[in-house]
């Protein structure tokens, strides 16, 4: 076959969302390029998926379902067929759902995948079966999509090509550089035209060190830094009474109950942040002509994260951001998009209402449930033996003998390990779907790029097998993808109606007709949260149960994303692991020296939970009290212990249902020093 170069889109979990062009002959991806037809991934490829031939045809791929032969976790499989492997499955739910009901199914897919059909198509089986439900974003967005709701309503965030017209550029909590790289020459081309880059991040990030200035808060103190700037914006008189008179809710409340709590000086105390810093930031935001805040999600994770996120994304109204050319804020664009997801999911299949398992919950959903208790898990597209918080209790759960999992990637992932039958998914150049971005304003089709490799097989197809061995007769089961993208623009509403199919075909990107309004209302005070039970006006107040835990462990751990990594999913690429460099830790000189750590050195970062070792960085990064971790790995990159999750507990986050890693306290030692204390 002659060589051909096909358009296609990059499939991962990212806000970019990159429209690629791959070169490809006789089915191998010989290599892949930014396409320069995109306005805003421009030509070029992040360093991860420049390296996409080497995940497509790693060695590591999975090319047969395989059937567990050893204990669970040991990682001893034996190749099976198809037929063997569907058959079996097929029989074990039958057999789940007479005995224990067909709450006892518990199936999802997450986000490896982000094609509206791969991704969502799981669902419909599982509604179709009357399964346990999963409410799988709160391992990553949640409480961030809550906080954000509650101020300023389902409000798609300000389209990123026009930071261009910025004179400030705010990223808070947004390492943009390694999770939205794409946004980087946007912003260097406001700075051309005269902008400043500040960073807000507890840590020295990949962006922080190209801003022109960084501010380094401690970690969950948001809440009060916002509340801080808003105090001297008002104070001196720097906020827009006309935009707030007419575009918000409650400002009377917030100036006369809430800022007078908030000087300068004392939320220098909360945060860290010096008060001559907090006065110097807020009359920058307030005098400058479009502030942008490209804010990022990484301080939602946490206790107080939803009211960190609904009180940031207050400062745009305050300032009369929105609606100026280069101004106003952006999160995600996720709320632009109304393709008729209901017509892949089908919620409308479920035979009765059934109870919903919260993802940042698995391993006690896993242990703690009963009536009916979990017995049969299916996973695909994420890797929760790494990424869920809490991980000795999702241990413990997938090392169940009586629960039957199957778990379908395109890797053996740490999950794979506890797998009864594992089945082999192909990557997404192998499947053909339709993707939207959550971080712009474009949807693109991805047509199949190879055939699938080996016996590897897409989510889709897995969903159509096991609904026909399960007896489902819904004509869903036995849609292509693209019927399912015709039922996905059939039902669409507003502005992603107008995109028509024909038009997605043709390739390239297809840009949403948004006019980016902003919100039609920012609320200071929230009816809504005090509907919900929460506090209507935003406010900050240490954490009784992370005080408790930092008398016993004095270092705040700060998990955030690798550069070279996406979670795990880049794991079967060898020369990437390489670049990301062995496992370590950011730790502050004072807090090394304390402890007799030089840089370099093997340590163990510990709590109560559990153990993880690693190397130690020592630098001035990261401020004292802090311990960063950059990418989560899977157990055997590890020293001793890990993987990182073992450390971070289940406490949810204060709204959104979201998980809490960052609400985690440890201490680290030299590896080896470690003295086991033996109760008699
Ligand atoms: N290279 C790479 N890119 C990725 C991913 C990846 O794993 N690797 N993951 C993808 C996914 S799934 C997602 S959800 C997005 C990640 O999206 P986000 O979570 O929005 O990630 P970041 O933009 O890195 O934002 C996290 C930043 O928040 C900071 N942070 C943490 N706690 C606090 C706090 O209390 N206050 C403040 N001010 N900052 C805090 C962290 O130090 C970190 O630099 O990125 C996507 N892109
Ligand atoms: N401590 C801590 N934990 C975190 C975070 C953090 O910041 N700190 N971040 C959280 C966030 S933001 C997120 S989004 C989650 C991510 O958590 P996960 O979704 O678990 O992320 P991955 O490790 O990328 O897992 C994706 C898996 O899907 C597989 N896969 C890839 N493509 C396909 C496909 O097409 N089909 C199938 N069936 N499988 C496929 C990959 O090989 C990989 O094993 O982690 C969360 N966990
Ligand atoms: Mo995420």
């Amino acid at each position: 076959m002659t060589q051909q170069v096909i358009r296609t889109v990059c499939p991962h979990d990212c806000p970019d969302q990159c429209s690629i062009l791959a070169t490809v002959k006789d089915g191998q991806v010989l290599k892949v390029a930014g396409d320069p037809n995109h306005a805003f991934t421009g030509g070029w490829l992040c360093g991860k998926v420049s390296r996409y031939p080497e995940r497509v045809h790693s060695p590591e791929r999975l090319v047969t379902p395989l059937r567990r032969t050893g204990p669970k976790g040991s990682g001893q499989f034996t190749p099976i067929t198809w037929e063997e492997a569907l058959t079996e499955i097929g029989q074990r739910w039958r057999s789940t759902i007479d005995a224990f009901g067909s709450e006892a199914l518990m199936g999802y897919a997450y986000s490896a995948h982000m094609g509206r059909v791969n991704r969502n198509i799981v669902k419909a089986l599982f509604h179709a079966l009357g399964a346990s439900q999963v409410a799988e974003g709160t391992v990553c967005s949640t409480t961030a999509d809550a906080g954000w709701t509650y101020a300023v309503g389902p409000t798609p965030g300000t389209d990123p090509e026009t930071v261009v017209d910025s004179d400030l550029v705010v990223c808070w909590g947004a390492n943009v550089a390694t999770t939205n790289a794409h946004f980087l020459p946007f912003i260097e081309e406001a700075r051309k035209r005269g902008a400043r880059l500040v960073v807000i991040d507890p840590y020295r990030t990949r962006t922080a060190r190209r801003a022109d200035w960084h501010i380094a808060p401690r970690v969950g103190t948001d809440t009060a830094l916002a509340l801080g700037l808003m105090h001297v914006l008002v104070r001196d008189g720097l906020y827009d009474a006309t935009y707030v008179q007419d575009h918000t809710v409650g400002f009377e409340a917030l100036q006369e109950k809430v800022l007078p709590e908030y000087s300068p000086d004392r939320v220098a105390e909360i945060t860290g942040v010096p008060s001559a810093d907090i006065e110097r930031l807020a009359r920058m935001y307030g005098e400058a002509r479009a502030p942008f805040l490209r804010l990022g999600m990484g301080l939602s994770r946490h206790a107080g994260g939803g009211m960190a996120i609904r009180t940031v994304a207050c400062l745009p109204a305050l300032v009369g951001a929105w609606g100026k050319p280069g101004g106003g804020a952006l999160m995600m664009t996720g709320a632009a998009w109304s393709f008729d997801l209901d017509a892949v999911r089908r919620p409308d299949l479920l035979p009765r209402p059934v109870r919903t398992i919260n993802h940042s919950l698995l391993g006690e959903a896993l242990i703690d449930l009963n009536d009916p208790p979990v017995m049969a898990l299916f996973v695909a597209s994420n890797n929760p033996a790494v990424s869920c918080p809490d991980q000795q209790r999702v241990i413990a759960g997938l090392s169940r003998d009586d629960l039957f999992t199957v778990v379908h990637d395109t890797f053996l992932s740490d999950t794979a390990l506890y797998a009864d039958i594992v089945l082999p998914a192909c990557t997404a150049f192998e499947t053909e779907d339709l993707y939207r971005s959550y971080g712009t304003y474009y949807a693109q089709y991805g047509p199949q790029v190879i055939e699938p490799l080996a016996e590897s097989r897409s989510n889709l197809w897995v969903v159509q097998a096991l609904a026909e061995r399960l007896g489902l007769t819904d004509p869903i089961f036995r849609r292509t993808a693209r019927e399912h993208m015709e039922a996905l623009l059939a039902g669409a509403t507003g502005p992603t109606a107008e995109i028509s199919l024909e038009r997605l075909l043709e390739g390239g990107p297809v840009r949403l007709n948004w006019t980016g309004a902003g919100p039609e209302r920012t609320c200071f005070y929230s009816p809504q949260m005090e509907c919900d039970g929460l506090p209507p006006l935003p406010v900050w107040a240490p954490d009784p149960a992370e005080q408790a835990e930092r008398a016993e462990f004095p270092l705040q751990l700060l998990t955030a994303p690798g550069h070279s990594q996406h979670h795990t999913a880049f794991a079967g690429v060898a020369a990437l692991q390489r670049q990301e460099g062995a496992p370590r830790c950011l730790l502050h000189p004072q807090d090394a020296a304390a402890r007799g750590i030089s840089d370099g050195d093997p340590v163990e970062v510990f709590n109560h939970r559990g153990f993880v070792g690693l190397d130690a960085r020592v630098t001035e990064d990261t401020q004292p009290g802090v311990l960063v971790l950059e990418g989560l790995r899977g157990r055997s990159h590890y020293r001793s212990g890990g993987p990182v999750n073992v450390l971070t507990g289940s406490r949810l986050a204060d709204m959104g249902g979201g998980a809490t890693f960052q609400s985690t306290w440890v201490d680290v030692r030299r590896y080896g020093t470690f003295v086991p204390i033996v109760e008699c």
